[in-house]
């Protein structure tokens, strides 16, 4: 991980390029990919599981994010047809071979998919979720079932009980990893649903951006990026996530907008629906071009 690190209000290290004034996320909207790996010491997996793809408009403070199911099939000029979520595995490979980044990469491959030009990726794993949550002092979910998944190969053992509920993080990791009853868990349950997962984790976002308004304020996200400097690893410049941090720190969860994606399962496949593809590209373009939402506080 080539991390930044951050103390509570200064960018220690990091990408230290200028940003010229117009081209501030304070005026100008910016495109962002968020890629949450399934990476564990225990397993050396890094597929990423979580894909969102966000934009927001400065002039709106709106952002509207798109989840690309994990399972999406992908078949795209230039690339091989992949599972979306194997890519990075196979980008990370071929860094050691030549000049790409994989996080760069990803950027690339998610341009051509959306037709939309990405300006940032910012990339995240389990032990740094699990510490953006603690260091929010948790978040409130409302749990529809009662969700247990046990694996022993790598220590998952997911027991969330149905109702209203304040998370740690590593609970909130469980919630938004679960997608069916494993071995040991009764019922168990053999489906797989990623995109009611996805629900799950748009449902912790926008949790997550409501506990960051009870912080007293912009200079105190910065402390919660320092408890995931070595997990998280975003080409963002310095003075741009500065810029980013002061326009979107206290944006209203009612102006962040999501937008479903699903598609039809056919094994190994996800088979996304088009129309809705569609509207997710149309709606993250809206967003760009300030026709998203109209605030109620102006
Ligand atoms: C075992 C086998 C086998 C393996 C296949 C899993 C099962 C098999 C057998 C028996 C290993 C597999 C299921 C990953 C799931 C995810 C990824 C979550 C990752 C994150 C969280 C991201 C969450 C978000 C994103 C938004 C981020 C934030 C943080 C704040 C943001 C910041 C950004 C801003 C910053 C700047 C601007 C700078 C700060 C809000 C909401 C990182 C979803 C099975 C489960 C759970 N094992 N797992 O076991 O594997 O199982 O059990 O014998 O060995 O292959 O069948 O299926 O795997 O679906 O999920 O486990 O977890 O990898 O892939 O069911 P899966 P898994
Ligand atoms: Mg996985």
């Amino acid at each position: 991980w080539v991390a930044y690190k951050l103390d509570n209000t200064i960018l220690d290290t990091g990408i230290d390029t200028p940003v010229a004034p117009e081209a501030s996320a304070k005026v100008k909207p910016v495109t962002m990919l968020l890629l949450g790996t399934d990476y564990r010491p225990k397993t050396g997996t890094h597929l990423t599981d979580v894909m969102m793809v966000a934009t927001f408009n400065p002039d709106t403070k709106s952002a509207t994010v798109v989840s690309i199911p994990r399972d999406t099939r992908i078949d795209l000029d230039g690339y091989k047809v992949r599972k979306a979520n194997a890519y990075y595995p196979n980008f990370l490979d071929a860094e050691k071979k030549s000049g790409i980044t994989a996080p760069n990469e990803m950027k690339q491959m998610f341009t051509k998919y959306l037709d939309i030009p990405i300006d940032y990726v910012t990339v995240i794993n389990f032990q740094g979720f699990s510490d953006v949550v603690d260091a929010l002092g948790g978040v409130d979910v409302n749990i529809s079932m009662d969700m247990c998944y046990k694996d022993k190969a790598d220590g998952t053992d997911i027991n969330l009980k149905k109702g209203p509920s304040e998370l740690n993080g590593e609970d909130a990791l469980g919630y938004v990893r679960y997608r069916h009853s494993g071995p040991g868990c009764k019922p168990r349950t053999k489906e797989s649903d990623d995109f009611s997962r996805n629900q799950r984790q748009n449902e912790v976002l926008h949790s997550l951006i409501d506990q960051m308004q009870t912080f007293s304020g912009a200079t105190k996200i910065g402390s919660v990026l320092d408890a995931v400097s070595d997990n998280l690893e975003t080409d963002i410049e310095k003075a741009q996530l500065k810029n980013i941090i002061a326009t979107y720190w206290n944006i209203s969860k009612d102006n962040v907008k999501f937008v479903p994606v699903t598609g039809e399962w056919k094994s190994p496949y996800v088979h996304i629906n088009d129309d809705e593809l569609d509207k997710a590209k149309q709606a993250l373009k809206d967003e760009l071009a300030g026709k998203s939402v109209q605030t109620l506080d102006q």
